[in-house]
């Protein structure tokens, strides 16, 4: 498409003005009722679920099912005002090496901003027309301790809701305190549907509401337990954060003005288990997969994809990378991911109809998508939380059947690094986004070139891999190998070694 040069602001009134090969809502937003409230309305909540409800509403004959977005964090006041200025819509653009389409966004249609009127917002979940409340609030928002996977009823937010469960902060405050309500007046509950990277999300946020209410009221505790469906789901779409390129992109390329637009990758996969106690849309209309059990394809994913992203974010970061494709362009660390993903493979289940070797392609693939930026800080972030999930599983199960896991536990020593030395191999800083940052930067480098130190924070590590001794020395050697001989040798090193292997 050509560049233009006056973009015009989107609103429902410019959408007739828009470039017509952009795609706009054709349904009528007016007479949508707000049967889902999703928690957590960020990049990736925009660029997956909002897009398929969009994409149900333009066909023919569907429920008028339109959705509430809702913000809790004090942050979010970004997200209100962005969407507010725009009538609740935005644009999701597609990006891949073969072009780049853009297409306005219409099933969202209001958004609530918890902190300035927590009325409002839990009298919005309480509403008899709220069907569904789903949620992307990170792996933060469900207070579990990672190493035992328990509910961490003494972090101060949840002290907090328990004090004054009326004024709620926290999510778990909001949905106890807003299915209390329905409880109370006799209405239907909602469906809780989690859309976190989390396995079994539907049951870690069924075990935390539960947690919590319990601490409230036994009798809304088992109100709850007997009556809301929490279904497991897995979500899927690579999606950058959003930077300010991305906006003046929006409106140089497609003539929109939007405050936040949303870039994301052409591919997309949702499944969720068919378990809803106050009904649903019809997803399965839109390529939504519905199926009894998630877990195959949440343990597929969440081994290969996200753990490929951790194999490439340290490492990357350490070799001064900023963006994904960047380090997927390199002979070197194609060959590792490759070598990587086919270490994982004897953990990854068998799903009937799926390829395993298709879908490590597709990852291949898909991480080398010249096109859509994605930051390596942002695969890199919050490490202290995605390694508990997304790679240490795999190596205690690689293990436990005599497998090799080397590489994995390469990866392992390369967070140690990153935590240890702060900076690329070039001495530029790496910037560290982690809850945990500070604690984990004094450990690890009270550690130096010895791993024990960090292996030792049980929170992350738990109990069982670091009583094995053979392992904890796999790291060792890998973070020294790392660390004098750097990120190229160590990775010929290593690629040498698992070919002699196979
Ligand atoms: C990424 C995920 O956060 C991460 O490190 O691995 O956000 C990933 O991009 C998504 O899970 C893709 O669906």
């Amino acid at each position: 498409m050509a560049r233009m040069k006056n973009a015009v602001k989107l609103n429902d009134a410019s959408l007739p003005l828009l470039d017509h090969e952009i795609q706009t809502p054709q349904f009528e937003r007016g007479v949508l009722r707000q049967h889902t409230v999703h928690i957590g309305v960020g990049g990736f909540h925009r660029a997956h679920q909002a897009v398929y409800l969009d994409d149900l509403l333009e066909q023919p004959d569907t429920e008028r099912w339109g959705e509430c977005g809702m913000g809790v964090l004090p942050t979010d006041d970004h997200m209100r005002d962005a969407l507010g200025s725009q009538n609740c819509l935005y644009t999701v653009v597609e990006r891949s090496a073969q072009g780049n389409s853009a297409r306005v966004i219409g099933s969202l249609i209001e958004y609530v901003y918890a902190p300035g009127n927590i009325e409002n917002a839990l009298e919005k979940l309480a509403a008899p027309d709220t069907r569904i409340v789903s949620l992307t609030i990170t792996e933060g928002g469900y207070f579990i301790d990672e190493a035992t996977g328990d509910f961490v009823q003494s972090h101060p937010a949840i002290q907090h809701d328990l004090l004054k469960p009326k004024q709620p902060t926290s999510s778990l405050g909001l949905l106890a305190e807003a299915l209390d309500r329905r409880r109370q007046r006799g209405l239907p509950p909602f469906t809780v549907m989690s859309c976190d990277n989390l396995q079994g999300n539907g049951h870690v946020i069924r075990k935390v509401l539960l947690a919590y209410a319990g601490l409230r009221n036994v009798e809304l505790q088992r109100w709850i337990a007997d009556n809301v469906s929490f279904p497991n789901s897995m979500v899927d779409r690579i999606t950058p954060a959003t930077k300010p390129p991305d906006l003046s992109f929006v409106a140089d390329t497609f003539g929109i003005e939007d405050a936040w637009p949303v870039v994301t990758e052409p591919f997309r996969q949702w499944v969720i288990e068919d378990n809803f106690c106050n009904g649903r849309p019809q997803w399965e209309r839109v390529g939504v997969q519905l199926v009894e059990d998630v877990a195959p394809y949440e343990i597929m994913k969440m081994r290969l994809l996200n753990g490929s992203h951790l194999a490439m974010a340290y490492l990357g970061a350490l070799s001064g990378f900023t963006y994904v494709h960047e380090i997927m362009d390199d002979w070197l660390f194609r060959g590792f991911i490759a070598s990587f993903m086919d270490e994982v493979t004897p953990i990854v289940p068998h799903i009937p109809g799926t390829s395993v070797p298709e879908y490590k392609q597709t990852l291949i693939q898909r991480f080398s998508n010249p096109t859509i930026n994605d930051q390596v800080t942002r695969i890199c972030s919050e490490g202290s939380a995605k390694m508990p999930k997304w790679l240490l599983p795999s190596i205690g199960e690689l293990l436990a059947q005599g497998d090799s896991a080397k590489l994995l536990t390469l990866v392992v020593a390369s967070w140690i690094l990153y935590f240890a030395r702060g900076t690329d191999e070039d001495g530029r800083p790496i910037e560290i986004v982690d809850a945990r940052a500070q604690e984990l930067i004094t450990i690890a480098r009270s550690g130096g070139n010895d791993a024990r130190a960090m292996l030792s924070v049980k929170t992350i590590f738990g109990e069982q891999l670091t009583t094995n001794q053979r392992w904890m020395e796999d790291v060792g050697d890998a973070l020294r190998t790392l660390a004098t001989m750097g990120v190229r040798s160590t990775l010929q090193r290593y690629l040498s070694r698992a070919q002699a292997l196979s």
